[in-house]
């Protein structure tokens, strides 16, 4: 029950929410969870990771491959679609157990008979360019049908069209569609072979649509069921010929049959469950709600290349022109390193391998060292556009701030970086390149710092934190704060290489280039906002508290146009003190232990209700701190708001008139950290856990998995205990503490060693 995902009724307005929420996905590419007979207009996509193409000056975005999933039915001369034919019932599920999505359309026929619909399909988490569909169609009299399917090569695309010179080739029964991008000439093909054994066919050759048709006079109450092997490979592959490619891995598909496939598909589902399936007893929602938000990141986790990161929105289409943002370090990297560190690895490699990218935006703009992209793609270049969102009462593009003034994406690189080699003690990641990216990130801020010799204190001035409502102010608290701990981190790899590995530090040292010296000095004398007296509360930036302080009600009844944007020049938050998402409360999160319950309770009640929630990643930061002081009744909306963002379609969707909407990865992330990094109060420093639980009232125990320095354990959290169980295969012994959240913090603590469990009471 509580891996299934349901709707009952075919509405309309829910063609685009449910093309997320349905989704299907490797991390190779997502499916868009749209019906078999939908086309460009309801937004069908299927989405390679990593390629990504450029129209004449229009947004560089992700490419949308042919539609090979494209099925129609015709009924006695009555086409089968939602669209056209009000069904009697209609029902869309998805397996998030096993990846496996299903829809079941009863259609009313002439006379009182029904045409019942069914079709299942996954996106092969075992064979990485396949996709699969299995479709059967009953009449309940006999009947004259017409199916139609194959490839549809006109597709849904924001800022296309990106393939151009289409060819076609067709051999037995497989055929593939050919398209090659505008910017890179880049090939994308898809292979579709049908399996199918009844009716009469026949090749179709349309104009963007190449496919079969096969007629039948279906017998009454007989279920005709055929299958669609699908394959999609791209010049990013590495093959001679992708045609040939695709065609050759669709034929073996059949070859193996949908059965066999779905099977090995499924293994490779419960295995990921196995590292990260998290069991909540007590809560039937939010049990479905997180173990969702889990699905949503495993069908885009980039488990076979260290080239690839997840953008913003996933692979659900093109929106956010299918960029990685700090979405992916802050957001979605915790989830990662504590169940499947070998993909946490990818995602920072992915930093490494845009180095260079991040290093022209740094000399672009006058600054040394690495200023990561904020929009990044596959260089690694910013695709972030000075005129991100266009003003709806002008229609003029309105002057954005997000790539120039953004500058804590490099700490947060750097801090991904570090957090990578800390949880795993794999030093392969500095050694490939992660040192070189990390002093670079701290080189960049040693550059773009402002030393106040007036105050004998380095500032960071000028730039944008996380609430993107305040563009260019001085002294961002959060951003300040990630600026030292990059600083500290590049200190900590400096001193690791010069022990261990003194030649690599000498070479990334030649030359003058940085000097630990400097890197100190500003670590030292950098300045951080405190908490100002008696509130307790931190300003946000310099002169923050000397804007108006309007409340969000008041603040929204100045809104004119529902999709007005906030910030940027005139926008209505920008002169008050409503925030657009957690900033100092973010601060609050990450740096926990250097601040008081509370001063970080002050914080949360001050920055609460100033704080719109107009970003996604909002909601799990504000559950996590509200956990940290032990308030999970204060977590506990949060928690539901950020875990269950993808089930309802209950986001912002357009910005201006910048179309946002998809699937919403790191509040997926968030949705994680909330339940186990916050009410089971789970913080692993490299050498030690430590588990600080504050459940909800309604959950009566939680339970985890856990992979930490190639250590495998099995947390469970129920009234006043905690278990922990050591896998038979673990190499080393771990230390567990458990906290209590009281004032004093007190601990308990023991070793778990392999094979081991211990159970510890924590009241
Ligand atoms: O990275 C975020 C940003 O913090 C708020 N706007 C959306 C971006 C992508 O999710």
């Amino acid at each position: 029950m509580n891996w299934i995902i349901r709707e009952n009724g075919f509405d309309k307005e829910r063609i685009a929410a449910n093309g997320n929420k349905f989704m299907i996905g490797n991390g190779y590419m997502g499916y868009r969870g749209t019906l078999d007979e939908f086309a460009r207009s309801e937004l069908t996509a299927t989405i390679p990771a990593g390629l990504y193409d450029k129209v004449g000056d229009q947004w560089r975005e992700p490419i949308n491959a042919p539609n090979g999933l494209s099925t129609r039915i015709v009924c006695d001369g009555k086409p089968l679609s939602v669209l056209e034919l009000e069904p009697l019932a209609h029902e869309q599920e998805l397996d998030i157990r096993h990846g496996v999505h299903r829809r079941k359309t009863v259609y009313p026929a002439a006379d009182g008979r029904t045409v019942t619909v069914e079709s299942e399909r996954f996106c092969s988490m075992e064979r990485l360019h396949l996709l699969a569909n299995r479709v059967s169609v009953t009449c309940s009299k006999p009947s004259e049908l017409i199916i139609t399917t194959g490839i549809d090569g006109q597709v849904w695309d924001i800022n296309g069209p990106h393939l151009e010179r289409m060819e076609s080739a067709e051999q037995e029964d497989t055929l593939t569609l050919t398209g090659w991008t505008h910017e890179l000439n880049m090939p994308v093909s898809v292979g579709h072979t049908l399996a199918c054994l009844f009716g009469e066919r026949r090749s179709l050759a349309l104009d963007h649509f190449l496919g079969r048709e096969i007629r039948l006079a279906a017998q009454a109450g007989e279920t005709y069921t055929f299958v669609t092997y699908v394959s999609v490979f791209t010049g990013l592959d590495g093959e001679a010929d992708c045609a040939a490619a695709a065609a050759e891995a669709s034929r073996e598909a059949a070859a193996a049959g949908y059965e066999s496939l779905l099977a090995e598909h499924a293994a490779r589902w419960e295995r990921k469950w196995k590292l990260s399936d998290v069991r909540i007893e007590g809560d039937d929602e939010a049990q479905l709600a997180l173990r969702y938000s889990l699905y949503q990141l495993h069908i885009i986790a980039p488990g076979h290349s260290e080239k690839l990161s997840i953008p913003a929105r996933g692979l659900s289409g093109q929106v956010y022109k299918g960029a990685v943002f700090w979405d992916t370090e802050m957001f979605m990297l915790p989830f990662f390193l504590y169940t499947q560190p070998s993909i946490a690895r990818n995602l920072m490699m992915y930093r490494v391998h845009t180095l260079d990218g991040a290093r022209r935006k740094a000399a672009e703009y006058g600054y040394a060292g690495a200023f990561y992209a904020w929009e990044s793609q596959e260089t690694g270049d910013d695709a972030c556009t000075l005129f991100n969102v266009n003003d709806v009462f002008t229609g003029r593009p309105m002057r954005t701030y997000f790539r120039d003034k953004q500058v804590h994406i490099s700490a947060d690189v750097a801090y991904g970086i570090w957090q990578y080699f800390i949880f795993t003690g794999d030093d392969s990641i500095l050694l490939d390149g992660g040192a070189e990216a990390v002093l670079e990130c701290a080189r960049f801020f040693y550059s773009y710092a402002y030393y106040n010799p007036y105050r004998s204190r380095y500032e960071i001035l000028d730039v944008t934190g996380p609430d993107e409502y305040h563009e260019r102010v001085n002294n961002n608290a959060f951003t300040n704060a990630m600026a030292k701990r990059c600083l500290n981190i590049a200190l900590e790899v400096l001193a690791y290489l010069q022990d261990k590995y003194p030649g690599l530090a000498k070479s990334l040292t030649a030359g003058g280039r940085i000097a630990t010296e400097q890197l100190r000095d500003m670590h030292d004398r950098l300045y951080i906002p405190q908490p100002a007296e008696g509130s307790g509360v931190i300003e946000q930036f310099d002169r923050y508290f000397a804007l108006e302080d309007v409340t969000l009600a008041q603040l929204k009844s100045r809104i004119l146009n529902r999709h007005e944007y906030l910030g940027g020049g005139n926008g209505l938050a920008t002169t008050t003190q409503i925030l657009k998402q957690a900033d100092v409360v973010l601060m609050l999160h990450l740096f926990k232990d250097e601040y008081s319950r509370g001063m970080k309770r002050s914080n949360w009640e001050y920055y609460e209700p100033r704080t719109e929630h107009g970003s996604s990643l909002s909601y799990c930061i504000y559950a996590l701190v509200a956990a940290d002081i032990g308030l999970s009744d204060w977590a506990y909306p949060y928690f539901k708001r950020t875990a269950t963002i993808d089930l309802t379609g209950d986001s912002k969707q357009y910005v201006g008139d910048l179309y946002i909407g998809g699937t919403h990865p790191a509040a997926n992330g968030g949705a994680w950290m909330a339940a186990v990094l916050g009410f089971a109060g789970l913080r692993f420093d490299g050498q030690a856990v430590t588990i600080a639980p504050s459940l909800p009232a309604a959950w009566r125990a939680v339970s985890f998995p856990l992979q930490l320095r190639g250590a495998g354990f099995i947390v469970t959290i129920e009234t006043g205990q905690v278990r922990v169980e050591a896998s038979e295969d673990n190499q080393a012994a771990m230390e567990f503490r458990i906290e209590r959240r009281n004032d004093a913090g007190d601990r308990e603590s023991a070793m778990v060693a392999p094979g081991q469990h211990m159970s510890f009471s924590y009241k």
